[in-house]
């Protein structure tokens, strides 16, 4: 056992887990919470650390106040989660995963003390809100960090946790496709599969599974997007275009990375409409241009090659908005040559 240190108020050492390990280590009651619009890798690492918690004997809650996405439902306790704080203990740490900020948690979690909050997450720009933070901005998935941790905890890796952990690379990841796939992320993912992990339920349900709204959209999408002389290619998705197929935000996985496809595209851009008016932006870069950049600038954020934003309307300004700063950023890559 390492020897216990005192775990200072606000340390920013965040690379080492240590801190996090001690807080898992002396608290009894967790609850684990993901980011909104969740995904394969705020879900899988969430269940993938309650689960080995829960094996040390701590009580453990999932909050999550949406439903599980579909192609997600075959995670192991995806069917715990909770929309309420029933019988979540005072004392309880909230661990939040796979955000940069605590402000894209659900709403319902905006009154949690940062005295009661553990931060782990791989996106660049972390803002260490927690009392402990584990940050490693080089790894592909969140879902990696939650390994490290549950090794740390000296706890098994079993065939449930394996099967977490291994969806949340393999979604952070695109089933491997993008640049955060390393050598090392494809090690992990090999130990994970030897580990009992089911690979091909993983990438059936993630990839191979589309709903038939989503789908029609896709094609509409594909019908009527613009690629830019300079290589920005985008479309939109109105209410409307939702409505008439009765499809969510759920079933638009996937479209702007069939934009990015385009050939001569550098930039992918889809702007989806909320009902409020607002367009949500998600940008997607075949490697050069920085869009996590452009993204901020438009007061969001992400990850250079993939990230988002909220834009207010009518479409035209938002449209607008998104080409200037997009081009920004293509002018920043141009000048650092
Ligand atoms: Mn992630």
């Amino acid at each position: 056992m390492p020897t216990k240190t005192t775990v200072p108020e606000d340390h920013r050492d965040d690379a080492r887990p240590q801190f996090v390990l001690e807080a898992l280590r002396e608290h009894r009651h967790f609850v684990m919470c993901a980011h909104e619009k969740p995904d394969g890798d705020v879900l899988g690492s969430g269940f993938a650390l309650g689960l080995a918690l829960k094996a040390m004997g701590k009580t453990v809650h999932y909050f999550l106040d949406d439903e599980v996405p579909r192609n997600l439902r075959f995670l192991p306790d995806a069917d715990k989660t909770q929309r309420t704080f029933e019988g979540i203990d005072p004392s309880a740490l909230y661990v939040f995963m796979d955000m940069s900020d605590r402000a894209r948690a659900d709403d319902a979690l905006a009154a949690v003390p940062r005295a009661q909050i553990i931060n782990i997450d791989h996106h660049l720009g972390n803002k260490r809100f927690g009392r402990w933070n584990y940050v490693l901005e080089a790894e592909a998935a969140t879902g990696i960090l939650v390994l490290n941790l549950i090794g740390g905890l000296r706890q098994t890796v079993t065939e449930d946790i394996a099967t977490c952990l291994l969806t949340a690379i393999i979604s952070d990841t695109g089933c491997f496709l993008y640049s955060n796939a390393t050598p090392s992320t494809l090690r992990v993912a090999a130990t994970l599969q030897d580990l009992g992990a089911d690979k091909d339920v993983i990438t059936e349900q993630l990839y191979q599974t589309r709903s038939f709204s989503g789908q029609k959209i896709l094609g509409r999408v594909l019908d009527d997007f613009v690629l830019t002389d300079d290589g920005i290619c985008y479309s939109t998705v109105s209410q409307k275009l939702l409505e008439s197929f009765g499809a969510s935000h759920e079933d638009l996985e996937d479209v702007v990375g069939a934009l990015r496809a385009v050939d001569h595209c550098e930039v992918a851009a889809l702007l989806k409409e909320s009902p409020d008016g607002s367009y949500r932006l998600s940008l997607r870069s075949r490697g050069r241009v920085n869009v996590m950049e452009a993204a901020r600038a438009l007061g969001g954020g992400g990850h250079f090659r993939a990230a988002g934003a909220t834009l207010a309307g009518p479409l035209a300004d938002a449209l607008d908005r998104m080409l200037t700063a997009v081009r920004a950023e293509m002018e920043a890559e141009r000048a650092r040559g």
